[in-house]
């Protein structure tokens, strides 16, 4: 019986103290949206894998359609310049933030701007 009144508390305990950490969760969790220069859907796929990995960060979409990446992360954890930072790291642009260059030379030809000579579609 004493177990039982132990593990009752702990649930109870389990059931007050969850929805407190979970509103903390959520007052900390921001989004934002950051345009990008990615071609096609390796760029998506590497760009999303990369930004899952960083610090702080929750969630990672990239539509193909407007290259825009949607990022939910931890504000208390990180901010969406580092993240943008992360992005050009890669070699694509993110907002007014230019790629660096040398990742940018490494990328595959279809990854590649469409208006650059080395640029090869699909
Ligand atoms: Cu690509």
């Amino acid at each position: 019986m004493n177990s039982f009144i132990r593990l009752f508390s702990i649930a109870v305990l389990l059931i007050l103290v969850q929805p407190a950490a979970y509103s903390q969760l959520l007052r900390n969790t921001q989004e934002v949206e950051i345009k990008t220069s990615a071609q096609c859907p390796m760029c998506k796929e590497s760009i999303e894998e990369m930004l899952t990995f960083e610090r702080g960060v929750r969630h990672a979409l990239l539509d193909m359609e407007t290259k825009i990446v949607t990022v939910r992360y931890n504000s208390r954890r990180t901010d969406a310049d580092r993240l943008r930072k992360a992005i050009t790291k890669l070699g694509y642009d993110a907002d007014d933030m230019e790629g660096d260059s040398e990742a940018y030379e490494n990328l595959p030809a279809c990854c590649k701007k469409p208006d650059d000579p080395d640029h090869v579609a699909h």
